[in-house]
């Protein structure tokens, strides 16, 4: 993947992402360093811990009724991206400063929900048979940087559909999907909070449409498929923790209430990990207008999406995003025989904490800045990251803002970042370190008029 005119918004020239070229315009914002990332597919790679974690959750998910796919291509419009899902248009994900554009009305997807009303269509062809689908894909966004944010990664979707023919009664309906839910295997893992309250302002009964019945019926069926799905990735990982010799917490999950355009109502489902609650997924109802929008009117159903990472590094407990993208025999050969297995650290390379402060500009700091669409963005958090992701790669563990203040005098804008370089194949020396940390400086400098302090 090449680009010209990637940085800032440029109105003129061209973005190429896998030959395919689109014209770029002041919305354009995903960089070289970015766009590198599409062709690895780490999720097909075979034994890489991301493709045994794919296997292991479509597993869950099988034919016939479940077809399980992959989508390859992250470039995806913003009417499939927000639009067709109802996302508000002030809503903050559509933020220039949150999402990587390739320009105004093409984006690099930030979620495999982008996807649902086109695999909604497609069962609804003459010859599918399947009533639900997963899919898998690497999905982008502007986000900070810690050991576990990286501006890649994956998400795998899950939905379920029912058929709900004209003249089939809501209870009917949802006495058929109980049959479905009786089906499902039981488990005896306690849930924390297996219904938690949902606020009719946020996630409303779709009165129109369904009855609470159903709506029962099919969230007994959603969450069953979650809580077993989860249950089975605990009990692989402790099959490796015994393996190893290693003690593991007894399983803790429960269900928290979320919010999402595309569902209502709709949860989460967060599991007790190294002292706290960690959220691994989002689902719930899906919204009928898409449903009826997609060429499928006459079902009903649930969908939910997953993080791969999330998941990965519970399971095979990795300790850094970073590493699912090394290509070090170190971590590769420890999953060359496809078994789940804990990964054994190797050495830890020395960290090296550099700060930088500097002023921003009147424009940056009010917003008219140098990296706005339209004019009226000022300087935010994840152009730092930006900055610092395309000049120290990923030999960059974590960013934070230690400090930031108004001059009393001058009302000028002072911010100062502690970037932590530290790189998990070899030792940085100073020369490396200082190095990238000028480029960091110098970007700043250039791209959005700071001063350094
Ligand atoms: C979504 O992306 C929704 N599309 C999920 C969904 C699908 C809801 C279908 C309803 C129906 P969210 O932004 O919360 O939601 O991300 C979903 C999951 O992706 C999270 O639970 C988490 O496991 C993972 N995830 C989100 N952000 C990150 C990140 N920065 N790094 C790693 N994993 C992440
Ligand atoms: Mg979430």
């Amino acid at each position: 993947a090449s680009t010209q005119s990637t940085l800032g918004g440029n109105s003129k020239g061209t973005i190429t992402v896998e030959d395919v070229t689109y014209p770029a315009d002041r919305w354009t914002n995903a960089t070289s360093t970015i766009l590198s990332h599409i062709p690895r597919r780490i999720y097909l790679e075979k034994n890489h811990p991301l493709d045994m974690t794919r296997r292991l959750i479509e597993s869950q998910f099988p034919a016939p009724t479940y077809g399980n796919y992959t989508e390859k291509s992250p470039v995806v419009t913003t009417a499939q991206n927000f639009d067709v899902l109802g996302f508000p248009s002030d809503h903050p994900g559509r933020s220039r400063t949150d999402t990587y554009y390739i320009n105004e009305k093409t984006v690099l997807r930030t979620h495999t929900s982008a996807h649902q009303a086109d695999y909604f269509r497609r069962m609804n062809g003459e010859n599918s048979k399947e009533d639900g689908y997963t899919v898998v894909a690497d999905v982008y966004r502007r986000d900070a940087i810690d050991r576990s944010h990286y501006p890649v990664f994956h998400q795998m979707e899950g939905a379920r559909l029912w058929k709900r023919p004209a003249g089939m009664t809501a209870s009917e309906s949802a006495a058929r999907i109980l049959e479905d839910v009786q089906k499902l295997p039981t488990h005896d893992v306690e849930v924390e909070d297996p219904n938690p309250v949902t606020h009719p302002e946020r996630n409303p009964l779709q009165e129109r449409y369904h009855s609470q019945e159903e709506v029962n019926a099919i969230a007994a069926h959603l969450k069953r498929n979650l809580e077993l799905l989860v249950i089975r990735i605990f009990t692989e990982a402790s099959k490796a923790s015994k393996k190893a010799e290693l003690k593991q917490e007894p399983l803790k999950i429960r269900w928290v209430e979320a919010y999402f355009p595309f569902t209502s109502p709709s949860w989460e489902l967060e599991v007790f990990w190294q002292g706290d609650w960690l959220e691994v997924l989002g689902c719930g109802i899906i919204k009928q207008e898409l449903l009826n929008n997609s060429g499928v009117p006459d079902r009903i159903g649930w969908a939910f999406g997953i993080g791969l990472e999330r998941i990965a590094m519970l399971l095979f407990e990795i300790p850094d995003i970073r590493l699912f993208w090394s290509q070090d025999s170190r971590f590769l050969s420890q999953f060359s025989q496809g078994e789940i297995i804990r990964f054994q650290p190797f050495s830890k390379h020395p960290e090296c904490y550099k700060d930088v402060a500097f002023w921003l500009n009147s424009a940056t700091a009010s917003g008219t800045g140098a990296g706005a669409a339209g004019g009226a963005v000022p300087f935010h958090d994840n152009d730092m990251m930006e900055v610092v992701r395309e000049c120290a790669k990923d030999m960059v563990e974590d960013v934070q803002l230690t400090d930031q203040f108004v001059h009393p005098k001058t009302g000028r804008k002072s911010l100062c970042y502690r970037i932590n370089y530290r790189s998990l194949e070899h030792t940085l020396t100073n020369k490396e370190v200082n190095v990238m940390h000028e480029q960091v400086r110098q970007t700043l400098v250039q791209r959005f008029g700071v001063e350094i302090r």
